[in-house]
């Protein structure tokens, strides 16, 4: 048994998200940290709400609110969703809470200490009009190069090229629209990366051999280019305040830190949050988990995007504090989940968005249908005919079709417990073996974080079941030997109960409702041996069962059309 930290990306605070964003981070660092505590490790999954940045003030602006308002209101909207998704977080926190206030500004403190943090003086575009300092995305203007007119500050969509805000022709605020612009001397605080590079290197040496090549290719990619020193400061009203003991004067001005500076470390200010929320007599030492932490294993989630900030930026934040934090030890990255080929997108409200799934279907169809796609080792393509081909075909008719199956024929034909009579044979030794082989590969899949293939296996393991009861065929056998068939049901009751062990990381809810079906006197073991799978003898006979309702409903042709209606298919 070890000691487990997991985190995945912080989800933005502005807005609700498409199943893209939840395939990439929260849904398989949910699945691996519910597989983990069935094997018995020691687990910590952490998330939060990212909640600092120019776009969750814009967004709030646009929604009338303030700030702080909107995000304690989009704070608790996001969690509800991620509840109807059964992510099992430890603690899901806020990127604005006080102890991520307190932990930034100490690695800021310690940063400076350690001379990796300079005051630069820089010239940046100030909007008279909306009184602030704007960051370059948010000027607007003609591109030099193409004459497209709503090129941005920093790149125009149009050509392409790399924009500096002052080549912009008739520059305007995209806030407000005013061109009453000047450009004023302002100054930033400066992470010093690149006395960093030595070191940061010598860390993707040592833990980026084992991280996928995604994540790794990203990392050294970056180190190649050079770490160059990054202003880690912005005006705004919103975020994490520089320090005033240490920069008085940028204080003053009311400076705040970069959202990517403090988001990082709110995976461990979260942590925090977790530990403060002890219910009374509980003792939750977050410190263990991230400070001087050997012992812990920390695995990270996220989307291919967010790669070169977890495995370069931030280890070089931490290094910079000279203090020994927790550094991740295995990065988890995905590649893009498309709709149709085309992107998902929150903007043009392309795709779909969470809170429309959970609407339309219960979690265990998405968590199954994503899980089983995810963008590995590629870019995946949603599209409602392939999630409804294997919503039928796996989950209705390869899983559900067959606890219902047997369950209503047993008790039909036996009443309600699990029958009695003759014992396992050659077929039965034949389907242990099987079962106990599949179950070592879909183990292994998962101990390397290979999640489509940890799929296949589960699926292989379900179709072993089918094959079995195909070929033992009890409705046939109850006309002749009805001992033979009650040994047949029985032991595909067994599968169903090593199925609602096996799958549960995959499809909890449903995972319960089979496990429910039977009444067992001890049904603590969270996972099952490979020797137990070879005996398939949990359920003995005279268990009391039940037969749940159908556990998976099939998605029909007019539902198809109808999902294509209302969310679009092919572009
Ligand atoms: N919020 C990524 C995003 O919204 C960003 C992740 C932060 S992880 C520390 O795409
Ligand atoms: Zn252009």
């Amino acid at each position: 048994m070890a000691r487990h930290l997991i985190t995945s990306a912080l989800p933005y605070i502005n807005g609700i998200k498409h199943l893209g964003n939840m395939v990439g981070s929260m849904l398989p660092a949910d699945v691996y940290s519910r597989y983990m505590r069935q094997r018995g490790h020691d687990v910590l999954y952490i998330c939060a709400t990212d909640e600092h940045g120019t776009p969750a003030e814009l967004a709030a602006k646009d929604a009338g609110q303030s700030v702080d308002a909107f995000c304690a209101e989009q704070h608790d909207a996001q969690k509800a969703i991620y509840d109807g998704f059964g992510l099992a977080f430890d603690h899901f926190g806020r990127s604005s809470s006080q102890q991520n206030v307190e932990l930034t500004q100490h690695f800021a403190r310690k940063l400076h200490e350690n001379g990796f943090i300079e005051e630069r003086a820089i010239r940046q575009v100030y909007s008279n009009a909306d009184e602030r300092f704007l960051p370059d995305r948010y000027i607007v203007g003609t591109c030099p190069h193409c004459g497209y007119d709503k090129a941005r500050g920093d790149q125009c969509e149009n050509c392409t090229r790399v924009l500096d805000p002052t080549d912009l022709i008739d520059a305007r605020s995209a806030i407000s629209g005013s061109s009453d612009l000047e450009v004023r001397e302002t100054k930033h605080l400066f992470l010093l990366q690149s006395k960093l590079q030595g070191e940061v290197e010598k860390f993707i040496d040592e833990a980026g051999e084992e991280w996928p090549t995604l994540a790794s290719s990203i990392a050294r990619k970056w180190l190649t280019e050079g770490l160059h020193d990054r202003s880690i400061t912005r005006d705004l009203d919103w975020g994490v305040p520089v320090p005033a003991d240490v920069w008085p004067d940028l204080a003053a001005e009311g400076k705040v830190f970069y959202v990517w500076f403090d988001a990082p470390i709110e995976y461990i200010g979260s942590t925090k949050e977790w530990a403060d929320a002890a219910p009374d007599g509980e003792v939750r030492d977050w410190k263990s988990w991230w400070y001087e932490a050997d012992d812990v294993r920390y695995t990270e989630f996220m989307a291919k995007d967010n790669v070169p900030f977890h495995s370069v930026m931030f280890p070089a934040t931490q290094l910079g504090t000279r203090e020994p934090w927790k550094k991740v030890d295995f990065l988890k990255a995905f590649n893009w989940l498309n709709y149709y080929g085309g992107k998902f997108s929150t903007s043009q409200q392309r795709g779909i968005f969470t809170d429309a799934a959970l609407e339309l279907l219960p979690a265990d169809y998405w968590r199954y249908f994503l899980i089983a796609n995810a963008p590995e080792s590629d870019d995946t393509s949603f599209t409602w005919e392939l999630f409804s081909s294997s919503v039928n075909k796996d989950l209705a008719d390869t899983l559900g079709n067959f606890v219902n199956r047997v369950l209503s024929f047993s008790r039909k034909r036996f009443g309600d417990e699990v029958p009695a009579g003759a014992e396992a044979g050659e077929a039965e030794a034949k389907l242990g073996e099987d079962i106990a082989r599949l179950l070592a590969e879909y183990e292994g899949h998962m101990e390397a974080l290979q999640f489509r293939k940890a799929a296949a296996s589960l699926r292989a393991l379900w179709s072993a079941g089918n094959s079995y009861l195909e070929e033992k065929a009890p409705w046939l056998e109850i006309k002749t030997d009805k001992d033979a068939a009650a040994l047949t049901l029985r032991t595909a009751m067994n599968l169903i109960h090593l199925y609602s062990v096996i799958s549960e990381p995959f499809i909890p809810s449903s995972a319960k409702a089979m496990r429910g079906a039977f009444d067992l006197a001890d049904d603590t073991a969270l996972w099952v041996t490979q020797d137990e799978a070879k005996a398939l003898s949990s359920v003995p006979a005279g268990t009391s069962f039940t037969v749940p309702p159908v556990l998976f409903a099939k998605i029909t042709e007019d539902d198809l059309a109808a999902y294509k209606d209302r969310f679009g298919g092919e572009e």
